[in-house]
């Protein structure tokens, strides 16, 4: 059998998210630090806990610890979002999820780009929240068209990025050496401009509207706004950001702290002021970039979400205005109405599993018993939480908002519109919760045909 000559999309992207992680420390030191801090809680917390230790490294999960989970770009036109489509398709990274921001008073709606199968995620699970500017959202003519105007002049791509680009999509795959060369030209869409293509009195009007849409329209391209390292213990990084010279947000995203994690908790440190000079020369400033943190749990079934969105809003009810260990105290009790065990999750059917023999199980034969309960309480199966890589709407625009100075605008809100964004996207996004019910159903059928045969 003849071997490929492409490098696996895996590999292209693993050498992606380490050049852009590399290319954000030099651009932003303040997130060198942060990963510095994050380094430091993880390792005392596998110091403290020699049994998530011994789990993480019988999972694989530790040589991996320090790698980026996610960042997030915005973009300004249907050809950039569609462009992006195929230029993280190089990398094995497909648009799974609709996110309508508009709900939250921020005029964008988004996609994460990431890898899909179980091998992909456990290679390198890196996404990418990409957001499109909804520019039908803004109120007044004249900014809509300016801002359409300025977008339609710029290209956000080089043109070797193109080529290599359309090179994957007739080859089937790029070469160790076309990978390399891709990886180099697809970061020059990431990076840091700091002049603006446009004069500071456009600017400022752009600004005026919504901080966010200066930030899309005004620049070469849609930097890479922050990037994301997972956590272990994202209460203590969060307490010891201000000792390092870092300004967190407010409060610790998303569910409280648990026995059992569910979803997403995300923090970070506010975006800086950073100075630009604008078309004419005038000097200024723009607040876009920060660094996050995230701690992940399980996938819910649409049951389990609908209960966490009642919850979080419930507790959203009482938080308002609170410092984070108050809103994480009034978190916790609300929560309290969610099973706070792996098992208890399972048996109401609040998450999602993937599910494996264990020695006996494996030993087993002719049993065509299906009943898991049965079997879990027989030591023949072992149920294992499968984690969310998805993002959160209420939390992603609590990120957003500390970042814009949080000017929210009521104005949006109601505009759901997954058609539209398909159609700038140029092909639909994938359903997360059916791609999670898909792993865990194809576990079942694995185990109950092992059992049986
Ligand atoms: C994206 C904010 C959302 C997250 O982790 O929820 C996000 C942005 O500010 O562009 O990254
Ligand atoms: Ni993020």
């Amino acid at each position: 059998m003849t071997q490929t000559p492409f490098l696996a999309t895996n590999d292209v992207r693993d050498r992606f998210s380490t050049a852009m992680s590399a290319m954000y420390q030099k651009e932003v030191p303040q997130y060198g630090t942060l990963l510095e801090l994050v380094e430091q809680v993880n390792q005392e917390t596998l110091n403290q806990q020699p049994e998530l230790r011994r789990r993480l490294e019988a999972q694989g999960e530790l040589a991996r610890l320090s790698v980026e989970r996610h960042g997030a770009i915005r973009v300004g036109s249907a050809d950039e979002l569609s462009m992006l489509r195929r230029l993280f398709a190089v990398m094995g990274m497909y648009p799974v999820g609709y996110y309508d921001l508009s709900a939250a008073g921020v005029p964008v709606h988004s996609t994460a780009f990431r890898p899909i199968e179980d091998e992909a995620l456990a290679c390198n699970p890196f996404r990418v929240f990409t957001s499109l500017l909804r520019l039908e959202l803004i109120e007044s003519e004249t900014l809509r068209q300016r801002a359409e105007e300025i977008l339609t002049k710029r290209d956000i791509f080089t043109p070797k990025a193109r080529d290599l680009i359309k090179r994957f999509e007739t080859q089937g795959g790029l070469t160790s050496d076309e990978a390399d060369q891709f990886v180099n030209e697809a970061l020059e869409t990431f990076r840091w401009h700091q002049d603006a293509t446009v004069d500071l009195d456009t600017y400022q009007a752009l600004h005026d509207e919504h901080r966010l849409i200066a930030d899309v329209v005004c620049f070469r391209g849609p930097h890479i706004n922050h990037l994301t390292p997972r956590t272990l213990d994202i209460d203590e990084a969060q307490r010891r950001m201000p000792s390092v010279g870092m300004n967190p947000k407010a409060v610790i995203e998303g569910p409280p702290r648990r026995e059992s994690p569910i979803l997403l908790r995300q923090t970070s440190f506010k975006a800086l002021e950073e100075s630009i000079r604008f078309a004419g020369d005038a000097q200024g400033t723009h607040t876009a970039r920060f660094g996050e943190i995230e701690q992940r749990g399980m996938a819910l079934t649409p049951k389990g979400r609908a209960l966490y969105d009642q919850l979080l809003n419930e507790g959203r009810k009482q938080t308002a205005g609170l410092d984070n260990d108050a809103h994480q105290a009034v978190m916790d009790k609300v929560f309290t109405a969610l099973p706070d065990s792996d098992e208890a999750m399972r048996r109401e059917g609040l998450a999602y599993f993937h599910y494996h023999l264990t020695a006996a199980g494996k030993a087993a034969t002719g049993n065509t018993n299906s009943d898991m309960d049965a079997l879990i309480a027989q030591g023949l199966v072992e149920a294992q939480p499968i984690t969310y890589e998805d993002f959160l709407p209420v939390s992603a625009a609590g990120i957003f908002q500390s970042n814009l100075g949080g000017n929210a605008s009521d104005a949006y809100a109601g505009n759901a519109n997954r058609e539209a964004f398909e159609e700038a996207l140029g092909a639909p996004v994938t359903d997360e919760l059916a791609l999670y019910a898909e792993r865990e159903q194809a576990s079942l059928q694995r185990i109950l045909a092992a059992l049986a045969g």
